[in-house]
């Protein structure tokens, strides 16, 4: 719907005074990939039925990564991916975004109930601002697709699409709400430097063949290409946030010999590959990280063509010849061969189920003394700060309180005039020690809630007030 009619619409109700509640980061996808678990249903439905029954016209506001398109089936095929003209990477069409909406419905029709239930209350409105995970919302057709699966008209003014950088609520002009990935250059949607989101600027561009598609940022990319496919044996593997954190911790392991199984390890090295040599080219030279060489006596898979068995070096040839990959020699001259070991790395890279269980008599050494990932010293990304320093940016005009997500840290700090809070997320996080060495992969494998508790915030403005506050809902801590 049009912006401009929203906010005529809006100025009615804002007279009256209302209930607002910020929530981020729910993630909501459906199938192997959803970290959306029923007990976290549960207590978002909880939620949904507190927050509409308080005394009063409430807004909710879902401050991005609402759905988890990227996810979401199907999750997988090079035809979620294509190039614009000038090589900026996209990923779905309008009609790949409507089957993966479909499929979350399928998954998740007690929360669309719930948040229609809540829309049922005619003084109750819902505000959705898209977050790196769910720009699918830029669609038309995604948008209409949920205003009717929530029972509201086209032309509803009681659900808004907030297709710009940031939300300030008609009534509450001291407040700015974003979901706050612009600021971290890894989920950020720039094309040649320059940011689109916005109704004006979308952040949809033309493919070579004329389709249009979302442009893909460097972390949806990293999740298409190296992380989804591994998601299904690491279930936790994209609970571990922000990117920087996944990074230290388990990519730095993966690298490790004798650390992680094989699949990660490949995994990895591709993606940091993707990140220096493609990703931060085009933009700016962010991670600075050495990657392990693609080829050569550094890279993951040599060492374990070298080190294996026979009998597990013919395991994995039988497996790449059965997969179709042409293997015109044996792995052991592969790996002395540049030209080849490459295009094998890329192989098992697009299928990490080829090497699933294969590497791990390394097993015995889990819990050894952890090499280190060469990280350059330039290395230093602290998306929690980034953001911070992004809403003292962005706080300008009256603006005292800012509320973000993305991090999936909750956050609060009130310092030179600014409130700003990250709500965190509604997912299981992975609970950090301060100063963590490299952890096995093993522990992604878990579906241990003492690993991956939740905690779940929101931030609340009631009726009449000039403040906010961030509240805990629910929390599972570690016993
Ligand atoms: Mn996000």
């Amino acid at each position: 719907m049009n912006g401009r009619r929203f906010f005529s619409a809006v100025r009615a109700i804002t007279k009256m005074h209302r209930w607002l509640a910020i929530i981020s980061d729910l993630h909501i996808s459906d199938g192997m990939l959803d970290d959306f678990d029923d007990e976290l249903e549960t207590q978002l439905i909880e939620f949904l039925d507190w927050f509409g029954n308080l005394h009063g016209p409430a807004e909710l506001v879902l401050n991005g990564d609402f759905l988890d398109f990227v996810q979401a089936s199907p999750w997988e095929g090079s035809a979620l991916e294509d190039e614009a003209i000038d090589g900026t990477p996209l990923c779905f069409t309008q009609a790949q975004s409507l089957e993966k909406l479909a499929n979350i419905e399928r998954a998740h029709p007690r929360t669309l109930d719930a948040l229609k239930q809540f829309l049922a209350s005619q003084s109750h409105r819902l505000t959705i601002l898209p977050g790196n995970h769910d720009p699918d919302f830029f669609w038309p057709a995604v948008r209409s697709r949920i205003i009717g699966r929530l029972g509201l008209h086209a032309d509803s003014n009681r659900i808004h699409f907030c297709l710009d950088r940031g939300y300030r609520p008609a009534g509450l002009e001291w407040l700015l709400i974003e979901h706050g990935h612009r600021y971290d250059k890894v989920n950020s949607f720039r094309v040649n430097g320059h940011e689109r989101w916005s109704i004006d600027e979308p952040p949809i561009l033309a493919a070579r063949n004329g389709d249009h598609r979302l442009v893909e940022c460097v972390g949806t990319r990293f999740l298409i290409r190296f992380l989804n496919g591994l998601d299904a044996r690491y279930p936790y593997v994209d609970n571990v946030k922000p990117f920087s954190r996944f990074l230290r911790i388990f990519g730095a392991s993966a690298l490790t010999p004798g650390w992680a199984p094989l699949d990660a390890a490949i995994a990895v090295t591709k993606m940091l590959g993707y990140v220096t040599h493609t990703a931060f080219t085009r933009s700016d030279d962010l991670l600075g990280i050495d990657p392990p060489a693609n080829v050569g006596p550094s890279n993951p898979l040599v060492r374990w063509i070298r080190s294996a068995t026979d009998p597990e070096r013919n395991e994995l040839a039988r497996r790449l010849q059965d997969s179709g990959f042409a293997l015109d020699t044996s792995l052991d001259f592969l790996a002395d061969d540049p030209a080849a070991i490459a295009p094998l790395l890329d192989h098992l890279a697009r299928e990490p189920a080829l090497v699933a269980n294969l590497g791990e008599h390394d097993q015995a050494l889990l819990g050894t003394e952890p090499g280190t990932l060469s990280l350059k010293e330039a290395y230093s990304i602290n998306e929690t700060e980034d953001l911070y320093d992004g809403a003292a940016n962005a706080a300008i005009g009256g603006i005292n309180t800012a509320v973000m997500g993305h991090t999936h840290e909750p956050f609060q700090r009130a310092q030179h005039g600014l409130t700003y809070f990250n709500t965190g997320s509604w997912t299981r996080y992975y609970r950090f020690a301060k100063e963590e060495p490299s952890r096995p992969w093993r522990i992604l494998q878990q579906r241990s809630y003492e690993t991956f508790p939740y905690s779940l915030r929101y931030v609340l403005v009631k009726p009449g007030e000039m403040t906010a506050t961030m509240e805990l809902w629910r929390e599972r801590a570690r016993e």
